[in-house]
């Protein structure tokens, strides 16, 4: 019986050139879903990741709030203490003390005449509230759009704890001068986040 080795010519042409395994050529099915799985993980992890991103504020819009506020507070403190303080500093009378001059602390605001130039004492700034048009000391004026900073200033105990910017609620009379302010600038950005600044200023 004569068996024929020679192999079929269509056999010889599909094998030619084929070094590689069958699976190199492609997917198989249960590759294809083990790939969709692990996708679908990692987009459980990253989606809300890329939602915080696109939902987190601006951090330009937050260095010019914070430019604004800290702007603000540094002229604020600048000022002496009281519209009485003497020139060169120095404690005046109020309602929890009697030492230094018998002056008696003014109320809280600026004085009568005075326009935001002419503020020469903390409690001057009670009350100032712009919104896109800004003023710096020196009266000039520089527009950002979309921002609002105002400033709030109290007489407060000098023994009060926390100090934050709603307690211990302040005082605006002469009659309840302290020998503490607290200055609150708040600085609203276009996006509405609030951001405050807190300081406190003795009588001294
Ligand atoms: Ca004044």
């Amino acid at each position: 019986m004569m068996i024929n080795m020679t192999k079929h010519p269509t056999q010889k042409s599909a094998n030619a050139g084929n070094n590689r395994p069958s699976s190199a050529f492609g997917f198989s099915l249960l590759e294809l879903i083990i790939t969709i799985v692990i996708l679908g993980f990692s987009s459980l992890v990253l989606i809300p990741f890329f939602n915080a991103i696109t939902r987190s504020p601006d951090p330009m819009i937050r260095q010019r709030a914070i430019s604004l506020g800290q702007g603000l507070m540094d002229e604020i403190l600048a000022k002496k203490w009281d519209e009485n303080t003497p020139l060169g500093g120095g404690a005046i009378a109020t309602s929890e003390s009697t030492r230094g001059l018998a002056i008696p602390a003014s109320a809280i605001g600026a004085e009568g005449g005075e326009t935001r130039i002419d503020y020469d004492d903390v409690d001057d700034y009670h009350n100032l509230t712009e919104t896109n048009d800004f003023r710096d000391q020196n009266n000039t004026l520089f527009i950002l759009n979309g921002y609002g900073r105002t400033a709030k200033i109290e007489y407060i105990a000098s023994n009060a704890t926390p100090i934050t910017t709603t307690a211990p609620t302040g005082a605006l009379t002469a009659a309840s001068a302290t020998d503490s302010k607290r200055i609150v600038v708040t600085v609203t950005a276009p996006n509405q986040e609030q951001f405050s600044f807190v300081s406190v200023v003795c009588n001294f």
